[in-house]
């Protein structure tokens, strides 16, 4: 009998500790079975955490590139400034060969007659040189020739190119600025219409500066299209160079001012900031330009304006380009596509009715493809 008893004790002590085992086992099943939502959720948050841009106390984010990707953008070193208007001649001279050979044509001729100086002059304004600077540039030669009397061929070529390099105002200041003033950066504010190369010249200039071993910041103040801010980017990424950004559709000033303040902090000599086209006849994104001047101004002086003409427009571009110059202050010119369809008339043009130095020339799409603007090399290049 007590056998019997202390057997059925056995047995449910058996059954009892049988049935915790497998809820045992059931839980764990399901601590292991439930984690891949969990799992994922946590890897996700992860990510995201990796991946969000640092958020400013106003809200807006400021996404800092080069961000983590998986592809490795190679570092350039870019060609030094010094020789690139010695490699960009060949191609000026050849976008430019009608000016110089129509004049260089009618020179030639034996004596020049009163239609020959008509030729000459429809030349120059063929070429966009304006009206102004033509009437001066042919009054002057033709004073010059009755004083020398029968000029030579040569005798001409030579008095064009002195009269071509002081319409070019050979004595304009044409250095960038970008000393630091008190460790606080010197920045670049580009602007101008819509494709006239500001972003292109932004990375142009950032290649260039890379070249001459000076730190740069690269800001991309038009937040109108993500692709502007991308594009701008990638041209960082090649030589090395840091963008700030800000989210698409956001206040371009805030980014701007951001830019150069993360400059400041990292300590870099030169934060570039590029800006959205926009149309001279929009009040309101001129309006906006002039904001994005006065912020910046809050954190220091802005070093240089570059107003970013294409030199295609002609004779329209010196009419957008006033109403710019009536905004905000324009403290040079970079006229970009001379290597194009462009007449080289234009920098003349620019630079009277304007009154402020064409300091750098783009001479085609490439990354070295922007050269500082010397007078001399350029007439040279205009009549060779
Ligand atoms: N041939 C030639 N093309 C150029 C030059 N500079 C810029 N470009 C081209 O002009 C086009 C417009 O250049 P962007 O730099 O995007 O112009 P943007 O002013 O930033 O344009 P938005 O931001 O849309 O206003 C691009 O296809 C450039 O490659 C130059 O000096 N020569
Ligand atoms: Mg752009």
């Amino acid at each position: 009998m007590d056998i019997v008893v202390i057997g059925i004790v056995v047995l449910v002590l058996l059954v009892v500790g049988l049935a915790g085992f497998l809820v045992s086992r059931g839980r764990q099943t399901t601590r292991l079975a439930d984690p891949p939502a969990a799992r994922s959720t946590a890897a996700g948050s992860g990510t995201t955490t990796l991946e969000r841009p640092p958020t400013r106390p106003d809200g807006d984010s400021i996404d800092i590139a080069p961000r983590p990707s998986t592809v490795a953008v190679p570092v350039e070193m870019p060609e030094p400034s010094a020789s690139r208007m010695f490699r960009l001649r060949s191609r000026l001279a050849r976008s430019q060969s009608s000016l110089g050979r129509g004049l260089l044509s009618v020179l030639s001729r034996e004596r020049l007659t009163e239609d020959d100086w008509e030729e000459i002059e429809a030349t120059l304004l063929g070429a966009d040189v304006g009206v102004a600077a033509t009437t001066e540039i042919v009054d002057r030669l033709r004073t010059q020739t009755r004083v020398i009397g029968a000029a030579s061929a040569d005798e001409l070529r030579e008095l064009l190119t002195v009269e071509l390099v002081n319409a070019l105002d050979p004595d304009a200041d044409r250095e960038l600025r970008l000393a630091s003033v008190d460790g606080h950066p010197a920045v670049v504010l580009v602007v101008g219409i819509n494709g006239s190369g500001k972003t292109t010249t932004c990375g142009k200039i950032a290649r260039v500066l890379v070249g001459e071993g000076r730190s740069v910041l690269l800001g991309a103040a038009d937040t109108f299209r993500a692709a502007a801010a991308e594009q701008l980017t990638t041209w960082g990424e090649r030589v090395g160079v840091r963008t700030v950004r800000g989210p698409e559709g956001g206040d371009p000033a805030s980014v701007a001012f951001d830019a150069v303040r993360q400059g400041a902090e990292a300590g870099v000599d030169v934060v570039v900031v590029d800006t959205a086209g926009r149309l001279h006849t929009k009040a309101g994104l001129m309006d906006e330009l002039r904001k994005v001047k006065r912020v910046l101004e809050k954190r220091g002086p802005v070093a240089e304006t570059l107003l970013v003409l294409d030199a295609t427009t002609g004779q329209n571009g010196v009419v957008q380009a006033r109403v710019f110059t009536e905004m905000v202050e324009i403290s040079g010119v970079v006229l970009t596509k001379l290597d194009g369809t462009a007449k080289g008339g234009i920098v003349i043009a620019v630079q009277r009715e304007l009154g402020l130095p064409v300091k750098l020339i783009g001479l085609g799409e490439g990354p070295d493809d922007l050269a500082p603007f010397d007078p001399v090399t350029f007439t040279d290049a205009l009549l060779s």
